[in-house]
């Protein structure tokens, strides 16, 4: 017999889950009982509802979708971060919180873990505003329905979905689950629309000498990744890769050009995308940051703008088609347009190997990243918090079948250590590096604590430059500074009896080397390597950077 817990559980597991991420809550611990019923599927606990909605974000990014469960109002409210954070960077993330019970409602009952007025749909109504589907379920028959609709919705607009269920429903009898597919399938592209979409952009290809491809962080939404290569090589041009999407194409493809990024481009990225006639964006955000201040955005009539449903350039607007379908039949039609690839290939410089620093001397930012770099292989993620971690990890070069993760379009700082975890949870087969910066660490460091639980051998690069340097850099004062910790220490609290983790701290190039063979060695648990650098010590590309997002943030108010 089935439950309206057992049946959300069939659903998360039918669509590939194999974890749930949990905080308990009088509310929710009927719907724990009830998940936990189903044995494909693992409940993981996490510290806080925030880092409880990060991790699962950190899930979804390496499984492709994720749930979390919290109770109500006390646990909710603080997941909303984490999840609204999922939407910005386009990952399925289904929120599932426990509620009052339904007989509660529109009556004169004040509860717990509300703001002691009658009104208990306040959570709901927040929900709604961050995800792409909300539910509040408070009657077993119409669960099947409700859940189905949430969980549809977030696979299909790859963004994340609420399911709110009332502590006296979890377990009430329900309906059994019938086939996945009716939940999961897509509505095909529109074939009149596709041809037409690809006969135009085919001809507007033929118009051009150099176009140029420009890949943007929606392309892994969209699912169409490894058509981008095949209209890549068709068309045989340079691809530029926007930071936020770095990995989404292998940087080891002979077509590779580098990150785009206005002035803080790779060397020849920027100069062979002025230099084209079309740019082809696939995927992308133009936003502050990623326009380094609004000042390098691709405009004009030479840019062809392509996201899942949508393709756009010249006099065309053609909706209703997927991405991939639309990159791989204009794989077919494209003529073959390399100019941009010959130049690329004559203007790019030679790639530099820095040289390593010598091993007693004071530890610099740069060596930091060198020896990040010779630990990255095929089976790497890279995982890279806001602050300068954004820069060196984006300055890294990424062999094939290394992936990186970076939660640029949101920026929540504290989102690295939890992401970090649920990825880890993800995919135990990936060797995990996560680079951090003290501040953001502050943040949501309990989670290092899960990772020592569940034995994971994540690689933490903690960087103690003793503040909020990227602040330094866009508006410094006071506030930048922040109390110091004793990081490395904090391992050995979190391990208490039985854990295995490892805390080192180095000042120098030959200790950090040793603490990385620390690291490799242990297969039992974290290993967080702070490094300690000068407050000052940052990559010349956040100086550039910020620069530019300060005078766009200090703009006067335009009469209107
Ligand atoms: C803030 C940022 O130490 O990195 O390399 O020293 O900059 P760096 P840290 O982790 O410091 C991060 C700090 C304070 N951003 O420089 S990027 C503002 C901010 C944010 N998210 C949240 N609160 C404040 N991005 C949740
Ligand atoms: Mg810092």
């Amino acid at each position: 017999m089935h439950t309206v817990g057992t049946y959300l559980a069939a659903r998360l597991s039918q669509i590939g889950l194999k974890h749930h991420f949990a905080v308990a809550g009088d509310f929710n611990l009927v719907l724990l009982d009830q998940l936990l019923t189903n044995k494909a599927l693992e409940q993981v606990y996490c510290c806080n509802e925030l880092n409880c909605g990060y991790s699962a974000e950190g899930y979804a990014r390496a499984h492709g979708a994720a749930a979390a469960v919290v109770t109500f109002s006390v646990g909710g409210l603080s997941a909303i971060n984490a999840i609204a954070g999922a939407y910005a960077e386009n990952l399925p993330v289904i929120l599932i919180s426990g509620a009052p019970n339904s007989n509660d409602r529109g009556t004169d009952h004040l509860l717990h873990h509300t703001m002691a007025t009658h009104d208990f749909s306040y959570q709901l109504d927040i929900a709604k505003r961050i995800t792409c589907a909300a539910v509040s379920i408070t009657s077993a028959a119409e669960a099947p329905r409700q859940i189905d609709h949430a969980i549809r919705a977030a696979l299909r607009e790859k963004k994340p979905a609420y399911i709110e269920i009332a502590c006296n429903i979890a377990a009430a009898p329900c309906a059994a689950p019938g086939p996945i597919s009716a939940v999961i399938g897509e509505k095909p592209s529109d074939a009149e629309t596709l041809d037409a979409a690809i006969a135009a952009a085919a001809e507007f290809l033929r118009d051009k000498q150099k176009p140029v491809l420009l890949v943007g962080s929606k392309l892994r939404a969209a699912g169409a990744e490894k058509q981008a290569i095949e209209l890549a090589e068709a068309l045989g041009c340079a691809v530029t890769v926007m930071a936020a999407a770095k990995s989404f194409f292998p940087e080891d493809h002979p077509q590779f050009a580098g990150i785009y990024w206005g002035e803080i481009s790779a060397p020849g990225a920027r100069e062979i995308v002025d230099w084209a006639d079309a740019v082809v964006c696939l995927g992308t955000i133009f936003n502050d940051y990623s326009t380094v201040g609004w000042t390098a955005i691709p405009s004009g009539a030479g840019v062809l703008t392509a996201q899942e449903n949508h393709v756009q350039f010249g006099e065309h607007d053609f909706g209703g088609i997927h991405l991939r379908d639309f990159l791989s039949g204009l794989a077919r039609k494209a003529p073959r347009r390399d100019a941009t690839m010959v130049e690329f290939k004559r203007i790019r410089p030679e790639p530099q190997r820095a040289s390593a620093a010598h091993p007693a001397a004071k530890l610099k930012r740069t060596e930091v990243v060198r020896q990040i770099q010779s630990l990255v292989t095929a089976e790497t993620t890279v995982i890279a918090e806001t602050g300068d971690s954004w820069f060196n990890g984006i300055g890294m070069k990424l062999p094939g079948g290394a992936r990186f993760e970076i939660e640029m379009q949101w920026g929540s700082i504290g989102w690295a250590v939890p992401a970090t975890f649920g990825y880890a949870v993800g995919a135990r087969d990936r060797r995990i590096v996560a680079m951090i910066g003290d501040g953001s660490f502050q943040l949501t460091a309990q989670e290092v604590a899960q990772m020592i639980r569940r034995k994971l051998p994540v690689i933490i690069f903690l960087i103690n430059n003793r503040g909020y340097t990227i602040e330094v850099e866009i508006h410094d004062g006071p506030y930048n500074n922040i109390k110091n910790w004793d990081y490395a220490g904090l391992i050995g609290a979190f391990n208490a009896e039985d854990g295995r983790g490892r805390g080192v701290r180095v000042s120098n190039g030959g200790e950090l080397a040793e603490a990385i063979k620390v690291a490799l060695a242990n297969h039992d648990g974290p290993t967080l390597i702070e490094c300690v650098i000068d407050r000052d010590d940052c990559s010349p590309e956040l100086i550039s950077w910020g620069r530019r997002v300060a005078s766009a943030n200090a703009r006067p108010p335009q009469p209107r």
